[in-house]
């Protein structure tokens, strides 16, 4: 496994992992528990932009420097000043920069949480595809006792991936969950010990590899259109348009032909 770690800007650490076909984001800011700012979002929007035109990478993990925070929340120094335009602006590139792009994006996207998963931490996680946790790891929603509400996407994302009543209980209360009862409420995938984590998202990411990446990249699409009034239409125009695809005749004809299917 190459173990090399490039580095964007001061606080995003990057490397793929060849053997499974993933990019590896890891948000370096330790000391302030991976707090976001904006020159997180930016790198990370970077690394993703890259991992986008690379067709040797089939998936992202994302997750957090250290062992005590995936992230703690955006930046609460860097917003604590801002008037409401710029709060609304903020909210508005940090969607479109990083947390739409992530729920949006081509390939499947891993959130590796080893630790704190606390306000914009969580909604990163949440605009992820897939989440898993440490035991240690500690969830939570604490926006309303600073004054303000989750604002990077986790009043939508949220209730759809738990339901409106937890949802609303998580938000309201800004009370912290342990990992135990984010996976008994379906707010994480899987809960591991800190030495398994990357392991464990490896063993599930190199699964995408038995895949057709446009089959992967539709299915994200569908199941993001879930809740909208044309949802079953969008789900009949997705699953035509991957009849046109290479790798859609190399799957059926891999069956036919009793191998493995070459996905390119
Ligand atoms: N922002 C900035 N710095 C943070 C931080 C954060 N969210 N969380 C921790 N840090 C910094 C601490 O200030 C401290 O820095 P120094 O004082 O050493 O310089 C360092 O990380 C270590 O933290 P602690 O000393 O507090 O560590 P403890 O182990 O004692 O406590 C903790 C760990 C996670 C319980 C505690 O750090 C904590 O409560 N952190 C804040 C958690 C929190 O409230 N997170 C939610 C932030 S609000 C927006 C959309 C969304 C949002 C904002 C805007 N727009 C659309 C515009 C989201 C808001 C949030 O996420």
């Amino acid at each position: 496994m190459n173990e090399k770690w490039l580095k964007i800007g001061d606080s995003v650490l990057y490397r793929d992992d060849l053997e499974t076909s993933t990019a590896i984001i890891k948000i370096s800011r330790e000391k302030q528990l991976n707090a976001l700012n904006s020159s997180v979002i930016s790198c990370i929007e970077q690394a993703l932009s890259e991992i986008e035109k690379n067709k040797k990478i089939r998936s992202v993990i994302v997750t957090g420097a250290g062992e005590k925070a995936f992230v703690a929340g955006a930046d609460i120094k860097e917003f604590q000043h801002f008037s409401e335009n710029e709060a609304y602006n903020l909210s508005r590139t940090g969607k479109e920069k990083l947390f739409n792009k992530i729920a949006n994006f081509s390939k499947p996207v891993v959130a590796a949480i080893n630790g704190y998963a606390l306000g914009g931490g969580l909604e990163l996680a949440l605009s992820c595809h897939i989440r898993i946790a440490v035991k240690e790891a500690r969830l939570g929603l604490p926006e309303c006792t600073l004054g303000i509400i989750p604002g990077y996407g986790a009043t939508q994302r949220l209730p759809k991936i738990i339901g409106k009543g937890f949802a609303m209980e998580m938000i309201l209360t800004a009370k912290i969950i342990d990992a135990d009862y984010a996976y008994k409420i379906g707010l994480i995938n899987h809960v591991v010990s800190s030495d398994e984590l990357i392991s464990k998202t490896l063993s599930i990411t190199k699964l995408f590899n038995n895949t057709s990446p446009e089959a992967l990249s539709l299915a994200i699409n569908s199941v993001n259109s879930c809740f909208l009034s044309d949802a079953d239409n969008i789900e009949s125009r997705n699953f035509a348009s991957l009849f046109n695809t290479d790798n859609f005749k190399e799957g059926i004809n891999a069956f036919i032909e009793k191998r493995k299917s070459n996905f390119d």
